[in-house]
């Protein structure tokens, strides 16, 4: 089986690709990005303070069991990589924002999660995940204020939603969509639950548009090479 089932993205119009992240391997664990696969094609990057729900999430939209998720927050320490096909990949990154983990621990990786978001070119887009009951921490709005100016697609989702009744919910999802206008760029609001699958398609048709980006680079690039 592969990873695309449907490639035409000839002209602008047509639907992206639909990508079966079933079909998501693990490559590796990278304490640096130097450990990382080479910086070409494209990646989405999950991100997010710790224990937000990023492996879980990412576990959701592969219906596997790729990342690890922890009731202890820090657990995913290295930059998690995982393969799609075609030189695209979906990273799960080391949470921040976390107090209780050793200072010098909590130094490296968030140098790692530094150096990834600023000189990774392959970075195409990023998912934030902010826990509902807990949304726009400083750190969280720093992260898309960075996404933002550096011309990042964003899609903030609105994790553990199953832990609020439909209203609040609803009220919340509002709120943080309302508040996001000041971000301005290309910033996105779900609510989302990995437990209850909520905002599961929602999130696999935003990383469709955006893999389907390196199809136009390889276009233009092929154009580049006629000329
Ligand atoms: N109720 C509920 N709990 C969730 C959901 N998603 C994650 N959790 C729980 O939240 C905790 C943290 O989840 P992880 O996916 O490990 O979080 P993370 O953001 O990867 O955490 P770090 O790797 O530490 O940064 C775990 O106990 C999960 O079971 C959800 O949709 N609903
Ligand atoms: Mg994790």
């Amino acid at each position: 089986m592969t990873a695309i089932e449907k490639t035409d993205t000839s002209n602008t119009t047509t639907e992206p690709p639909h990508i079966n992240y079933a079909t998501a391997e693990f490559v590796t664990s990278a304490p640096d990005i130097r450990a990382m696969p080479d910086d070409t094609g494209i990646e989405v990057a999950f991100a997010g303070r710790s224990n937000a729900g990023k492996s879980s999430a990412l576990n959701t939209l592969t219906s596997k069991k790729l990342a690890r998720t922890s009731k202890t927050p820090g657990r995913t320490q290295l930059i998690n990589v995982f393969d799609l096909r075609q030189n695209r990949r979906l990273i799960d990154l080391p949470g921040y924002g976390f107090a209780k983990v050793p200072l010098e621990m909590k130094k490296k990786w968030q140098k790692a999660l530094g150096e990834y978001l600023q000189c990774r070119d392959s970075l195409k887009g990023l998912v934030v995940l902010m826990d509902i009951r807990h949304p726009l921490k400083e750190l969280d709005q720093d992260l898309v204020y960075w996404a933002v100016d550096n011309d990042i697609p964003v899609m903030i989702l609105l994790t553990k939603a199953d832990k609020l009744k439909q209203g609040k919910r609803k009220q919340e999802l509002l709120s943080v969509r309302q508040a996001a206008k000041a971000f301005g760029g290309d910033v996105t609001v779900q609510a989302f639950s990995s437990l209850h699958r909520i905002g599961v398609n929602e999130l696999s048709k935003k990383l469709n548009d955006w893999f389907a980006g390196e199809q136009q680079q390889a276009a233009e690039g092929e154009d580049e090479d006629e000329q």
